[in-house]
């Protein structure tokens, strides 16, 4: 007894990738058809697991007005649906609204959209259980107060679902739907469908759960992605992540102290593989590099950083599991043992000695003084390592081997 359905959200059919320069031509195009892969994959994964209806948050589409391609295969995987008998409810978010009025082809006839004005519902009975299935969609790219309160109190005998492209914990200054968590939780409906949010919210402690984005579009969208199976079985609810991402971001740090340049590449090479795990998947590299090294001047060239790149990335293109690296970051500093500095008694020790003994209070006196220190990408630095690379500028410079 019970039902199962599919909730994905941010879909953004249509995005490309953002922050790689360059690409041979069978990943480019690998990459120009990873969000629609990853969409095919969960149209799949409906067929196969039978559920009864497939759920889209909102966001489906990047921009309101898709090409004729894009709609033709949004509607050629729904049409997929259709025959095996599954429905399909759909809301627009801030990045489609409007979409479905874009189409020139017809929806086909399992695929039910909700209205912008008000709360359109939809009543289901699937074997035993009796499922309401409410939604809005957004009239324009910004909603400014919470589109909660059209929703109707649910019936107590009935399972209902409600589906929301909104921003929960936003504040007044939010342009998308904000809501509170408590709001949601104490509305009586059993489970909320929300898009929006594009990392995966899950906690069981909750009535509302953002599966996230299905595939990943730059660097900061790492890791898995997917969409949530859910299973109500004899009263319980079980959402599960099902991961689908045709190509995963990630991002690794490596400490390159004490290594040669032959060891860093093997490092480097070691990392490549331990991300070719998946099959299938493939994945886009950024690698971070760390430590106090000599190749630290090395590391800044580059000319030389791209041809250590190149080499990185031969054959990788043609690999179905490709691994592929667009970026080392050069993090490193300069190898300086300033323990032994310090014992020598002359004016830098004394220096150093006196950047030792500064506090966090004394710290927040030195802006002046650390400000040409931080030439680094980090966004948020410590005190401590402020002050450590500090030491390690004043030793370079009173040595002579910086200007
Ligand atoms: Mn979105």
């Amino acid at each position: 007894m019970g039902f199962s359905f599919v909730h994905g959200a941010d879909l953004h059919l249509g995005s490309s990738f953002s922050g790689i320069k360059f690409l041979p031509k069978e990943l480019h195009q690998r990459v120009l058809n990873a969000h629609l892969t990853a969409f095919e994959k969960l149209i799949d994964f409906c067929l196969s697991e039978k559920v009864e209806f497939l759920v889209l948050a909102g966001d489906t589409f990047h921009e309101p007005t898709p090409s004729l391609r894009m709609q033709k295969v949004f509607i050629d995987q729904l049409e997929r649906l259709a025959a095996a008998k599954i429905d399909v409810f759909i809301v627009t978010g801030n990045h489609d609204s409007g979409v479905f009025a874009n189409f020139v082809f017809n929806l086909p006839s399992n695929v039910y959209t909700f209205p912008t004005d008000q709360v359109g519902y939809y009543q289901r009975q699937y074997g035993q259980e009796a499922i309401d299935i409410y939604g809005i969609s957004y009239p324009q790219a910004q909603v400014k107060s919470s589109l909660l309160p059209l929703f109707p109190k649910p019936k107590s005998d009935r399972f209902s679902l409600g589906i929301l492209h909104c921003d929960v914990g936003g504040g007044q200054d939010s342009s998308y739907a904000p809501v509170s968590s408590s709001e949601l939780n104490s509305s009586g409906h059993d489970y909320w469908a929300l898009g929006h949010v594009h990392t995966p919210v899950l906690n069981s402690n909750n009535k509302w759960y953002y599966p996230g984005v299905l595939q990943g579009s730059h660097l900061l969208e790492v890791g898995e992605k997917g969409f949530y199976h859910v299973v109500y079985q004899d009263k319980v609810l079980k959402p599960k992540f099902i991961p689908v991402q045709d190509i995963i971001w990630q991002s690794c740090t490596l400490d390159i102290s004490q290594l040669s340049f032959e060891e860093v590449t093997n490092l480097i090479i070691e990392q490549k593989e331990e991300c070719r795990q998946t099959q299938g998947v493939g994945t886009m590299l950024q690698i971070n590099l760390v430590g106090n090294t000599d190749l630290n001047n090395w590391l800044d060239n580059q000319v030389e950083m791209q041809e250590l790149l190149d080499t990185l990335q031969v054959n990788e293109s043609a690999r179905n599991n490709f691994v592929w690296i667009y970026q080392i970051e050069n993090h490193t500093r300069p190898l300086v043992d300033l323990s032994q500095l310090q014992k020598q008694g002359d004016f830098l020790a004394e220096v150093l000695d006196f950047m030792d003994q500064l506090t966090v209070e004394d710290f927040a006196k030195l802006e002046q003084i650390w400000e040409p220190v931080l030439n680094t990408t980090c966004v948020t630095i410590e005190p401590q390592e402020v002050i450590s690379k500090a030491k390690l500028r004043a030793a370079l410079l009173l040595r002579g081997e910086l200007e």
